[in-house]
């Protein structure tokens, strides 16, 4: 059941990731009020919590570091707040460049590599007011964000990815309405998914204007199999695939969106948009894949896409989330397919579990998902694993319920108590190789 360094190449990189917004805690250091702010007080969120305080990461980070060192890890994964660096979108608030080089210069202190992400949600409300991803201004501003990371700490960090799950960003947020700013309109998304995969070319471009910090992008799969044989379920198998996992790796790699997805979106979608794919698709250093869960889904009545969810019957995750180990080497395969040799590493994996801190069932869930990823990695280039996450923290629309953490947070009291699968990962990693 031990998790061993020496099943994975030599070199091989184990981290932990969070995001600013679900951690730091946002009422300090001058952060604007961002688009989760927002929409918690619209009611988008459970009981309306927001990440005010989250973990109060910001005063804490140190403690936080040293467990993250202590456990053996040789990599953290984090994100830069855009509402922390930019309150109002335009207008530097210094305090927040420098709690970022504070945290930077703890984790290279501490011979953590900092693993950097510039957008995990956190859009400045300014912004959103403009109309968010919907609007290419604030795209073009997401580039001048980038550019500000990357100069002001890409000597320091090991690489940088420019948008954390564009299907959340996009899809999620704007079609679905589960995450801010809460839109249910296919317009709208349709607008979001592209411009949103515009963004990442701005901002591989202009951080790579900065300096030459490796740049990638991490992307979400949510892998699907059809209910029957049926040709409707068939064809509601290609739309469920087409939006949630082959647009943005598409788009990336080959310059072209699926037309199964385009057929419905390309009304809607900007004007000339043909003319960023050039862009969007410019070759980047490394592909972060986000895997928790794969679906299994039927032809329904209704709405576009007329995508129904159907459970297996399955264990699940306290998310609901159906367990299914195999399908993240299926994802790894696939994305293989159109990257090749592409450096890739699993930057978020893991479960929300209601176990408390004698949390076995994550342990196992890392477990039989760390088997899968070495054994990929003995043919294929994936170079790291980043579990999820280090703490329990702020989970979106589900607010403080839902416990992804290794590390037990009181939420009451701030107190940080490692869970049984923190002392897994620590037997696993401890001593460094
Ligand atoms: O908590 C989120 C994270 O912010 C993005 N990926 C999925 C996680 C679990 O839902």
């Amino acid at each position: 059941m031990q998790l061993n360094r020496k099943d994975f190449p030599d070199g091989f990189v184990f981290g932990a990731a969070t995001a600013a917004y679900q951690i730091e805690g946002h009422k300090f250091g001058g952060a604007g009020e961002s688009i989760w702010d927002h929409f918690a007080k619209q009611g988008g969120t459970f009981e309306n919590q927001d990440g005010a305080i989250a973990c109060d990461h910001y005063h804490r980070y140190e403690e936080d570091l040293d467990l993250m060192a202590n456990g053996g890890f040789d990599a953290y994964r984090f994100s830069f707040s855009w509402a922390r660096l930019m309150p109002d979108g335009k207008t530097i608030n210094e305090e927040g460049l420098a709690f970022y080089d504070r945290l930077v210069d703890a984790m290279l202190a501490r011979n953590l590599r900092p693993f950097g992400t510039a957008y995990h949600w956190d859009m400045p409300q300014a912004l959103g007011e403009l109309g968010g991803w919907a609007n290419q201004d604030v795209v073009r501003r997401f580039a001048d964000l980038t550019g500000l990371i990357a100069k002001r700490y890409g000597d320091r960090l090991e690489s940088l990815a420019t948008i954390n799950e564009p299907w959340c960003v996009s899809w999620l947020s704007h079609f679905i309405g589960e995450h801010a700013p809460g839109t249910q309109d296919l317009a709208t998304a349709s607008k979001t998914m592209h411009n949103i995969m515009l963004a990442h070319g701005l901002g591989v471009a202009a951080a790579r204007a900065e300096c030459g910090i490796p740049m990638g992008i991490v992307l979400n799969f949510t892998p699907g199999e059809a209910a029957s044989d049926s040709d409707a379920d068939k064809q509601a198998l290609a739309r469920h695939e087409a939006i949630s996992n082959e647009w943005y790796i598409e788009a990336l790699a080959t310059g072209e969106y699926p037309a199964v997805a385009l057929e419905a979106l390309e009304p809607h979608m900007p004007d000339n948009w043909q003319a960023d794919m050039d862009l969007i698709s410019a070759p980047i250093d490394f592909m972060g894949i986000n895997y928790y869960t794969s679906v299994q889904v039927q032809a329904i009545e209704g709405d576009y896409p007329n995508v129904g969810v159907v459970s297996r019957g399955w264990e699940t995750t306290d998310m609901g989330w159906e367990i299914e180990p195999d399908a993240l080497g299926r994802v790894i395969k696939q994305v293989t397919n159109y990257t090749a040799d592409l450096p890739l590493y699993v930057t978020e994996n893991g479960m929300a579990a209601k176990s408390g801190l004698d949390d076995a069932d994550r342990i196992a869930y890392f477990k039989s998902h760390t088997d899968v990823v070495a054994n990929c990695a003995q043919s294929l280039p994936v170079k790291g694993y980043f579990a999820w996450s280090l703490m329990d923290n702020f989970e979106w629309a589900l607010g403080y319920e839902k416990r992804f953490g290794i590390i037990h947070v009181d939420y009451d009291t701030l107190e940080r108590t490692p869970k049984q699968s923190y002392e897994w990962w620590k037997a696993g990693l401890s001593p460094k190789a």
